[in-house]
């Protein structure tokens, strides 16, 4: 175990990057990972696909598939599956952003990598959805906070036809006493209200976990992957089957072992900024 600190840039969103993901609940950072780091992540995902067509197996302990089906494949929990996938959950740039949303010390709730393939019925049928009630937010220096952040990176380019995330716009503010199925039918009814993600792969979509969300529809030929990692304030716990290994966790810096078993729990420093303060390169 070392004990040395990685610092985290705060804040990490410049002034338009945070303005943006307050009124639409989404931000997209471009060149965030870089095409070598892409292209390691990637070629780590076809290969943990790969060995498992051909021998049923998983890549290691505590990790789990949440689908297997030839058009969608997907990991689940990936810190300790490869080098590559700490690297991204860990990444300075990234956690920093999750921080500044959360508004203090994050933990990682959940991780995990996506290979989608074309699918034969391209009608537009999205699959809406959000993993937590918008109520869990607060207010700081008049900017909103979240409780669950994603960061949802993409490892192809996306263009219009690559099926990226699709969001509603603006529904993180938009509470559980309106039904889903009601803001989703407005939504269709009004397409500039969906929003879908067009961008080089490396690219990051910033999200709170309320706003409405789905993947978008692949109308091109082309594989799309991802790979994303959702983080809570450090006293939060980590969704189901999602906790840590712990001989991984164990091995690594207090840092770090803090950002994926939440052990500072209550230890929690607000970390504020006001909209106009630039932010901090690294
Ligand atoms: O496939 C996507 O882009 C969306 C992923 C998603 O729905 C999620 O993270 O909950």
């Amino acid at each position: 175990m070392s004990d040395t600190t990685t610092l985290t840039p705060f804040p990490a969103l410049s002034p338009a990057q945070r303005l943006h993901i307050e009124i639409y609940g989404y931000v997209i950072i471009e060149n965030v990972l870089t095409q070598s780091e892409v292209d390691l992540v990637k070629d780590t995902l076809y290969s943990i696909e790969a060995d498992f067509r051909r021998t049923g197996e998983l890549p290691g302990p505590n990790c789990f598939n949440t689908s297997t089906s030839e058009t969608f494949f997907r990991i689940d929990n990936l810190p300790h599956l490869a080098p590559c996938f700490f690297d991204y959950i860990a990444h300075p740039f990234i956690v920093g952003m999750a921080e500044e949303i959360i508004g203090g010390p994050a933990r990682l709730s959940q991780s995990d990598a996506h290979i989608r393939r074309p699918v034969e019925n391209k009608e537009d049928h999205f699959g809406f959805h959000r993993g937590i009630n918008p109520a869990y937010s607060h207010y700081e220096q008049g900017l909103y906070h979240f409780s669950f952040v994603k960061a949802l990176t993409n490892l192809t380019d996306l263009g219009p036809d690559d099926g990226g995330t699709t969001v509603i716009a603006g529904t993180h503010k938009v509470p559980t006493d309106v039904p889903q199925e009601a803001i989703v039918a407005a939504a269709m009814d009004d397409r500039s209200m969906i929003h879908q993600v067009e961008a080089p792969a490396g690219s990051t979509l910033l999200f709170y976990e309320s706003l409405l969300h789905a993947s978008g529809i692949i109308k091109s030929n082309r594989d799309r992957l991802l790979v994303l990692g959702g983080y809570v304030p450090s006293m939060f716990q980590a969704w189901n089957r999602y906790d840590p290994d712990p001989d991984f966790a164990k091995a690594l810096s207090n840092q770090h072992r803090a950002l994926i078993t939440g052990e500072q729990k209550f230890q929690w420093t607000r970390k504020l900024r006001d909209l106009a303060m630039p932010a901090q390169s690294v």
